[in-house]
């Protein structure tokens, strides 16, 4: 390939190029110049042959689109059966083997509060929720006690899997006046401790209830088209809805849809006395008096457990893209950033990036991963995705807008995705990254909001301050100006923990950051919630627990500290 751009075109164009299913370059194709224009495929199909190693292109019916530099005008070449394709997000799935690496967990001393259960509570629970439901297996407690990482383990007794709300409703009844403390449980997947028992707490785990109640299409004939969900995780495969709920979780959505605040329009809550609060509205304005499901959205079960929700559904899209794109440093993903929000307006549906270190330990510690970009490396990494419903604009918006920032030198290379197996890939190195860590060793998670320009500065200081006795991840939600900055060591230890903290929560509240974009507090941070709120913040919250829970049985030692809650 000649004329300007060179040689260096060219290895991009070879990326591009490589991403792309082999396809055969015929009169199938038109090329469309930037003012739309068809041209003749013929020279940039020669052109393509002459630089893509091996030049030899068969699979017609695969869909397949490039932007390649050619004579300087950025043509789009495309493929006229083009096809779209769904990005069904069930098919990810995580299958991790886990190891223990020590114990970082936060040692809140048992308040004396709590009642020990005895044989009598558990025959009452028995007689609630029948044998099989008050469980006291050894496999079955010990997985309920432990986290995902191995991070955080309590010393439960009993797990408790009530099936209707009235069963939830009939143990809180009866742990409140024998002052049991409890621990909601839904899929356990919390990075913050907040699902698992700090001692013996009876878990209370809500994973059968799990039925879709009813569903609303709104119009009948809308209900053919499908609708989502308006939240996705990573730990969608064994993440709850309640669990989701009650921890407002974020994911990688949120940069489209917005917070769980703003799709739930109704929860149906239990109170740590056992009463049943319906806030179940299917309403989208409802202005009523206080929005009291508001309190428990992302109260992380304090408040009260989470029965049933009615969640707003956006419509099933027609058209999703992905692409890949490394760039050579962090000003160019937040220009970047910057510039596909005014470019990619509307369709825009997720906005993420991971840095160097973290494909490095994607690649070395998940089978079956690749590198889009053959053995190249980047300094930073960009996944964006769009959504929209019309195939042909959308891709056209997202064609122009990478062929313009690749002009602008904003990405030194990228991949589209061309058909689901690619999409998977992409985001399972993304979403991988969790797992990716836990299989190197110990791991030390802060989930932080922190203004997009200063965002990266705290994954370089903790590299200078850490050295080489950690290695130090930076990657996230850019789209949402949250960070998650993972410090991975072989083993956990209290003088890496010392040179981490406070400094991170320190650095965050100096640069007017949050300590949890979405992961919430849970026993990791109950202690270190001031970082964020005011004191008189933090005391109306704990007015608000002493009303609804003044025994503290509901998840105690979370979120807020012990001493403003637990009786004594
Ligand atoms: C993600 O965005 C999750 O992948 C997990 O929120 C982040 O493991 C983490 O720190
Ligand atoms: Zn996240």
């Amino acid at each position: 390939m000649r004329g300007r751009g060179g040689i260096a075109a060219s290895r991009k164009l070879q990326r591009w190029w490589r991403g792309c299913p082999s396809t055969a370059i015929s009169d199938d194709f038109f090329v469309s110049g930037r003012d739309g224009r068809r041209m003749s495929a013929a020279p940039l199909a020669s052109a393509l042959n002459n630089v893509v190693a091996g030049g030899e292109f068969s699979n017609r019916s695969q869909m397949f689109h490039l932007v390649a530099r050619y004579k300087g005008t950025n043509p789009l070449m495309k493929l006229r059966d083009y096809q779209s394709f769904r990005h069904d997000s069930s098919q990810r799935t995580l299958g991790l083997k886990l190891r223990s690496f020590g114990s970082a967990s936060i040692k809140v001393p048992r308040s004396t509060t709590f009642s020990k259960i005895n044989t009598e509570d558990i025959c009452h629970f028995r007689a609630i929720l029948g044998e099989k439901n008050a469980i006291q297996d050894e496999d079955r407690l010990s997985a309920a006690n432990s986290d995902w990482m191995k991070k955080y383990r309590g010393s439960s007794q009993l797990l408790l899997t009530p099936g209707s709300t009235e069963e939830v409703s009939q143990i809180l009844q009866y742990c409140d006046s024998r002052q049991i403390a409890v621990v909601p449980q839904g899929g356990n997947t919390s990075l913050v401790g907040g699902s698992v028992p700090v001692h013996d707490e009876v878990v209370i785990n809500i994973s059968r209830m799990n039925k879709i109640i009813s569903f609303d299409p709104v119009n009948l004939y809308d209900s053919q088209c499908g609708f989502i969900m308006p939240l996705d995780l990573g730990a969608k495969g064994s993440c709850q809805i309640g669990g989701n709920v009650s921890t407002n979780a974020g994911g990688l959505r949120f940069l489209r849809y917005g917070s769980l605040h703003g799709n739930i329009l109704g929860l149906e809550v239990v109170l740590a006395n056992g009463s049943v609060i319906d806030m179940l509205s299917t309403l989208r304005k409802d202005n009523t008096g206080y929005d009291l499901k508001q309190l428990f959205i992302g109260s992380e079960g304090t408040l009260g457990i989470i029965t049933k929700v009615s969640v707003l559904t956006p419509p099933l899209l027609a058209s999703t893209n992905l692409v890949f794109l490394g760039c050579r440093d962090y000003l160019s993903c937040q220009k970047l950033l910057m510039e596909g929000r005014k470019a990619l307006g509307e369709i825009i549906s997720a906005f993420e990036f991971m840095d160097c270190a973290s494909m490095e330990m994607v690649l070395n510690h998940l089978e079956g991963v690749r590198n889009p970009f053959s053995s190249s490396m980047y300094d930073f990494y960009v996944l964006i995705e769009t959504t929209g419903s019309d195939e042909s604009s959308d891709k056209l918006k997202l064609e122009t807008f990478l062929g313009k920032s690749m002009e602008k030198g904003l990405i030194d290379d990228g991949v589209i995705a061309q058909d689901m197996s690619q999409t998977l890939s992409f985001w399972r190195l993304r979403e991988g990254i969790t797992e990716a860590l836990v299989k190197a060793g110990a791991v030390y998670k802060y989930d932080l909001s922190i203004p997009i320009q200063k965002l990266y500065d705290i994954v370089e200081a903790m590299r200078t301050r850490l050295g080489h006795s950690a290695k130090v991840l930076g990657y996230g939600h850019l789209g949402d100006s949250n960070l998650h900055l993972n410090i991975s060591t072989a083993a956990y230890d209290d003088e890496v923990l010392s040179k981490i903290e406070p400094f991170v929560y320190e650095w965050t509240a100096a640069n007017r950051g949050s300590i949890s974009a979405e992961h919430g507090l849970g026993v990791m941070k109950a202690d270190k919630i001031y970082y964020s709120k005011t004191p008189e913040a933090v005391n109306l919250m704990a007015a608000v627990k002493r009303l609804l829970d003044p025994k503290g049985i509901l998840n105690p030692y979370k979120v807020l500290p012990s001493s403003l809650v637990l009786p004594n």
